[in-house]
């Protein structure tokens, strides 16, 4: 995130942003330029309007006819008419082009987040997402559909009625706008004023939507341990914080509106005084003296409107620097320019003097090398912490290393197009995922080329089908976020089924059996064993009952492999896996 120091950069970045919204408007230019005609048109007739009358005023009172009222009305009518037709249009123009862009932007904005790597998601709280992509757009809105218009609207209006009324009358004209400067100042004022109330409002909205989305997540927890007080004071802190920004946000509206009105009513009563004398002298007609008043009306409001609008601008842009950061966020992993293609990944697996950190200072892996050939089953095993999952984050290519190289048949995996080298993959979570949907979906993850058929299969090979075919609506039962309303033993079940369905070359499990009572361990067990026919495994097991028969097993220990081999030559070699082994057995006979 980008800190201000002085004015300068900020306006610069903020024109910055103002030119790329400006960007988004080029596919309907054509739209908007009928819309500034239709807008100059209108403009046209507020400011024929007062003529009109005052026109008809001073014919009446010269020739008493009343023919005069009746041309008038019908004249004024057509105005009306003409008007209300021009303001329809530019309306539902402005409204239409301004939601379809505000849809373009929230889809590449969704787009971009997707694109983005693990890291950004391990730093970045979901709140502060889902508000960028829902009330930060949203503000943009505002500014499409209303303040660009309204802006030039405005503008013309105050400089048509000014042109009008010296025209008509200078003096009068002049008299009129005396309090103007006032205006102006007061107008500086209220917008620097707004400018930060809109800072708030919004830095605190994300502070709520954050906090909101973080503890529905984690409200078992809360519960479990009895933190309802807590949190809610916690709530009530941020919420109040809100109400407060909003009040007081309010409240410079509902100060400054009146007193540009009561400005605005001062200006009329010297124009009234002066003009009625002028009007009793003869220099002028009672007619322009009601144009004038008329006019002076409508000369406040836009000025009132012009600074509002130009606060809500700036809101606006407050809402796209924010949105412009995510989009200007570089995925950390990024896709290679000119992909290697491999027409079959077959699954050799090789880690060549590979130090990573995930922050990019505090190595967790130092020096790692090993080669895994195909079809081969290997074990990673040691102390929690060691660096276990983040050699399985590493071969799907979820973060990039600082040195060394990964290859999977041969080829470097930065060479390698993300998409292909992540669906050779198989890999399943420490926790399982279940989105919101049904059994089939979740299994096949909306990739098309699944069909049902194979879903049913990978569901019945791993032994899944059993519990699935119980539910009353079988693989089209309906799952709720998070698959609460299954057992940990199901969930994981339910994964492999998915991680089967899709076929991988290779496939990564991390603690994949940690969750499951002994009957459906051995259900799971037997589920393995055939998941891993043909394919190369890679995985990480506490229980070492269950990698035994692993072709090679690694014990990790603080970023580094201190031992590998087969159970039996670790065994044999009396060090760390021997240890870890025998305080196994020793647990597992007293228990
Ligand atoms: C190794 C750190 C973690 C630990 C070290 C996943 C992850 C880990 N770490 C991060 O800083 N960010 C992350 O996103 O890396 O962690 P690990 O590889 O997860 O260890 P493990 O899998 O061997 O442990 P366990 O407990 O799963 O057996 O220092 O702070
Ligand atoms: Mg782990």
């Amino acid at each position: 995130m980008k800190n201000f120091t002085d004015d300068s950069t900020e306006s610069e970045y903020r024109g910055n942003a103002l030119r790329k919204l400006l960007a988004y408007m080029k596919p309907y230019l054509g739209w908007f330029f009928l819309c500034l005609i239709l807008i100059l048109a209108l403009t046209g007739l507020d400011l024929y309007r007062p003529m009109l009358i005052g026109d008809a005023i001073d014919l009446f009172e010269a020739e008493g006819n009343y023919d005069v009222i009746v041309d008038t009305a019908i004249k004024y009518s057509v105005v009306l008419a003409l008007g209300f037709v021009f303001n329809i249009t530019q309306a539902w123009i402005l409204q239409k082009t301004g939601q379809k862009i505000i849809f373009t932007i929230r889809r590449e904005l969704y787009l971009h987040i997707q694109s983005l790597s693990s890291r950004f998601f391990d730093l970045t709280p979901v709140g502060k997402l889902v508000t960028r992509v829902t009330n930060d757009v949203e503000a943009l809105s505002e500014m499409y559909s209303g303040i660009l218009v309204r802006l030039f609207r405005n503008i013309v209006k105050i400089l048509g009625l000014a042109g009008v009324m010296l025209f008509l009358d200078r003096k009068l004209a002049l008299i009129s706008f005396a309090l103007l400067p006032l205006v102006a100042a007061l107008t500086v004022l209220f917008r620097r004023i707004a400018r930060e109330t809109y800072r708030l409002s919004r830095t605190r909205l994300t502070d709520l939507n954050t906090f909101l989305s973080e503890n529905i997540s984690g409200m078992r927890i809360i519960q479990i341990f009895g933190r309802e007080k807590r949190k809610f004071q916690e709530f009530d802190d941020r919420s109040g914080k809100l109400y407060r920004a909003y009040y007081k946000e309010m409240m410079v509206f509902a100060i400054f509106r009146p007193l540009i009105y009561l400005l605005s009513v001062l200006s009329l009563m010297v124009v009234l005084g002066v003009g009625s004398r002028e009007v009793l002298g003869g220099s002028i007609s009672i007619g322009v003296l009601y144009i004038f008043a008329q006019y002076i009306q409508s000369f406040f409001d836009p000025i009132q409107e012009l600074a509002e609008q130009f606060s809500t601008l700036q809101s606006s842009l407050a809402s796209a620097e924010k949105i412009f950061a995510i989009l200007e966020e570089e995925p950390q992993v990024r896709e290679p320019e000119n992909p290697v293609i491999l027409p079959r990944i077959l699954g050799r697996i090789e880690f060549s003097h590979v130090w990573f950190a995930y922050d990019g200072e505090n190595y967790v892996l130092r020096d790692v090398s090993f080669v895994i050939e195909p079809g081969q089953k290997v074990a990673f095993v040691g102390a929690t912490g060691a660096g276990k999952t983040s050699i399985l984050n590493l071969i799907g290519r979820y973060y990039d290393i600082q040195r060394g190289t990964i290859t999977i048949d041969g080829t470097d995996i930065r060479l390698l197009s993300k998409k292909q080298l992540r669906s050779a993959i198989g890999q399943m979570q420490q926790d399982v995922f279940i989105f919101q949907g049904t059994i089939e979906s979740n299994i096949r993850l909306y990739n098309e080329s699944i069909t049902r058929e194979d879903v049913k299969q990978a569901a019945e090979y791993v032994n899944a089908s059993r519990f699935i075919e119980k539910l009353p609506r079988g693989y089209e039962e309906p799952v709720s976020e998070r698959g609460a309303t299954f057992s940990a033993g199901e969930r994981q079940l339910l994964s492999f089924a998915r991680t089967l369905a899709h076929k991988p070359a290779i496939l990564v499990m991390d603690e994949a059996t940690a969750n499951i009572d002994t009957e459906t361990e051995l259900l799971i067990q037997e589920a393995l064993q055939k998941l891993m026919e043909g394919r190369t495994t890679i995985m990480v097991a506490h229980r070492l009952s269950t990698i035994q028969h692993a072709d090679c097993i690694m014990v990790m220990h603080k970023g580094k492999i201190r031992e590998r081999g087969t159970h039996q030559e670790l065994l044999a070699r009396n060090g760390i896996y021997k240890k870890l082994y025998e305080l196994q057995i020793h647990h597992d006979v007293t228990a």
